[in-house]
């Protein structure tokens, strides 16, 4: 068989065509591929909702790839073991209450098993922007991550999502779009962003949690964002707050669609 490679590329076309346009009006629309948002999506795909993730990057996994200062292991408690378990990953106790795991299986798996189950992953596109009617965020303004990095005056696309989960980490992108071009108020004591606190791994891990919840009508944050919302620590190289907070979002979601 002799391979065309104009059949190469209408079959890219078309395929990744079809799968934008399905994107564009879906359930949820999770920015950023980090453990929090990929665990939400994991949940949300399992409960048959439709769901798409947009992360800025090549590869998705976000923090977790580094582990610590590079040494590619990860920590978790107890309460994030069950979630671990049910990706299949390899976990490994160090101490009472302490937990290991390699740092590339988990993002690796995490990823596999959410595609698979149905997420729909998009790398390579930043979101920019949010739609906003009546006082709801309902959808997305994304670009290729190219164009913005190339500075290039191109119009980006928009989307419908009747949720929008901010996972874009302790940058908060989405949230500071709002709070920067809404009016709206937010749900936190100031009604503006209350800014990330310094490293305090115990306390971060419980605040990460309990911040991850509704911000403004149709917008969730989870993950490291929620502390950054809401103010709360960084924890470091502690991962399970950012698998539970995925969870939780993904499970309140569910509870209203
Ligand atoms: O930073 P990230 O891993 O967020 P997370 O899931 O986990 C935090 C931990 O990795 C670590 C930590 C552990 O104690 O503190 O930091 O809360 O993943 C966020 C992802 O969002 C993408 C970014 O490239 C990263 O992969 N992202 C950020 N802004 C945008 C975005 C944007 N505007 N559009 C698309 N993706």
């Amino acid at each position: 068989m002799r391979l065309d490679e104009i059949k190469i590329s209408r079959a890219i076309i078309e395929s990744y065509t079809e799968k934008l346009v399905k994107a564009l009006d879906v359930d949820v629309a999770i920015v950023g591929g980090g453990p929090a948002g990929m665990v939400c999506g994991y949940y949300l795909a399992k409960a048959g909702k439709r769901v798409v993730l947009f992360e800025r990057k090549l590869s998705i996994g976000g923090g977790m790839w580094g582990g610590w200062i590079m040494f590619y292991e990860i920590v978790f408690m107890e309460s994030a073991k069950k979630i671990l378990d049910e990706f299949g990953i390899k976990v490994r106790q160090y101490d009472k209450g302490y937990y290991l795991s390699d740092s590339i299986e988990t993002v690796s798996t995490i990823c596999s098993k959410a595609v698979k189950i149905g997420l729909k992953i998009f790398n390579l596109l930043s979101v920019e922007d949010v739609m906003i009617r009546e006082k709801r965020v309902c959808g997305l303004v994304l670009n290729w991550t190219a164009v913005e990095m190339a500075n290039l005056h191109v119009d980006p696309i928009t989307m419908r999502a009747k949720f929008v989960v901010d996972a874009t980490g302790h940058p908060a992108e989405v949230a500071r779009i709002i709070e920067r071009k809404s009016g709206i108020r937010l749900k936190t004591k100031s009604g503006k962003l209350m800014g990330e606190q310094s490293m305090w791994a115990e306390v971060g891990e419980d605040a990460i949690v309990r911040n991850s919840k509704e911000v403004c009508p149709g917008f969730y944050v989870c993950g490291m964002c929620a502390n950054a919302v809401f103010g709360g620590p960084r924890m470091g190289p502690i991962f399970g707050g950012m698998l539970l907070s995925g969870r939780k979002i993904a499970k309140n979601i569910i509870s209203k669609i």
